[in-house]
């Protein structure tokens, strides 16, 4: 865990309640490799966690209230059971802290009574899972706080039911499942539907290879409208389909499937998501095979897909992933749910620092805002206490 961020937790904990926390736990961001809007199509994601994290610094509190503070914002918010039963009650970035609450309760466990402080250098609104990172460390705090019998295994599953039905986020199971089942070194393949994973190693070290994230700074356009649009557009596309769910549409039937759909932006929807769960596959036979630097063409392909196909990408991405491309990344794409957030390219690594400078002037050229850039190395999950 960075030494700041948990550092800063504590220091946030001490200040506001006067008292030793009884421990920190902490989740991080992620990025995800590839498969994007297949997992609430029960389709298949190659995520990674990052080595950015939230910290939640905590101590038990008065049975049925929880107070929680954030970095963010100078004021503690205080609820009880009456509104952490009501979803909607509690609204912004604490809605996600009532939201693990009432997902807990709603599951019939009895919730300890907390008190809470909030440090994060998982930067908010960039698309890199902010929070299911809060959720997820607040949740393993709750648990080990409460002693409360409930395996990591139904972790992500409860961590996105709060995302879902507290916070109103329609959001699928990737990010909550990476987020808690990631591990270093590695790239989490998980099945959507059935929960199976597989840690795939993602040695990028040793290949001499680098993650080059790009932050793009575009201001999220209607992002929670349009994936709420996407989300229904694949579920009634499955329904005059015949199938519980796109992932069922076999790449072979793909063709007779289109054929079956009578409008040509749906066509397109189903199109992308079929077709992105196979480049799944197909990242995922690379990396088990060690060939870390063929997997760039199916990323590059997954970006046209968005942008042309699902259509979730914006000038400033798609300029980010021309200028990678251009400046010799092996596949660069889009990353989460679109309208902004951030680019992932495939690097040497003693090559990312120019790549990155490619971005940014490509940038400067059509009068966008500088971007962000970090090189990324798959952490592990969340965990705690510390
Ligand atoms: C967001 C959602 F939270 C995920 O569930 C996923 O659908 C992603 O967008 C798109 O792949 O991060």
């Amino acid at each position: 865990m960075s030494r700041d961020v948990a550092d800063r937790a504590t220091a946030g904990f001490r200040q506001r309640y006067a008292e030793e926390p009884a421990g920190r736990w902490a989740a991080p961001g992620r990025v995800n490799l590839i498969g994007e809007h297949t997992d609430y199509n029960d389709g298949f994601v190659l995520p990674f966690a990052l080595p950015l994290r939230t910290v939640v610094a905590a101590a038990p509190g008065p049975d049925g209230r929880w107070t929680v503070w954030s970095e963010l914002d100078d004021e503690p918010v205080e609820f009880g059971a009456e509104q952490a039963d009501e979803p909607g009650r509690v609204d912004g970035w604490a809605a996600y802290v009532a939201a693990v609450v009432w997902a807990l309760r709603a599951a019939g466990l009895d919730v300890p009574g907390a008190r809470l402080a909030v440090a994060s250098d998982v930067p908010v609104g960039s698309g890199l899972s902010s929070s299911a990172a809060i959720e997820s460390a607040v949740l393993a705090a709750l648990v080990d706080l409460g002693g409360l019998d409930l395996p990591t295994g139904r972790w992500p599953r409860l961590a996105q039911r709060a995302e879902n039905d507290y916070v109103g986020a329609p959001t699928g199971i990737m990010d909550q499942s990476v987020v808690i089942r990631g591990r270093a070194g590695h790239a989490l393949f998980l099945d959507c539907r059935t929960e199976e994973v597989e840690q795939i190693p993602f040695d990028l070290d040793a290949a001499g290879l680098a993650v080059l994230v790009v932050d793009s700074r575009a201001p999220h356009r209607h992002a929670d409208g349009e994936y709420a649009a996407r989300r229904a557009s694949c579920e009634r596309a499955a329904a005059t389909l015949g199938v519980t769910a796109l992932r069922d549409v076999a790449t072979a039937d793909l063709d007779a499937a289109l054929a079956r759909l009578d409008d040509d932006e749906t066509r397109r929807r189903v199109r992308h998501v079929v077709t992105e769960n196979q480049r799944v596959l197909d990242t995922v036979a690379l990396l088990r095979a060690g060939r870390i630097r063929d997997i760039g063409p199916l990323l590059t392909a997954s970006h046209a897909s968005m942008r042309d196909d699902f259509e979730i990408t914006v000038p400033e991405v798609d300029t980010a992933v021309e200028a990678a491309l251009s400046a010799g990344a092996y596949g660069a794409r889009m990353t989460g749910g679109g309208f902004g957030g951030c680019v992932l390219a495939l690097v040497d690594a003693d090559a990312a620092d120019a790549v990155a400078a490619a971005v940014t002037a490509a940038y400067a050229e059509r009068g966008f805002a500088a971007p962000g850039t970090l090189t990324a190395l798959p952490a592990g999950g969340a965990g705690g206490p510390s």
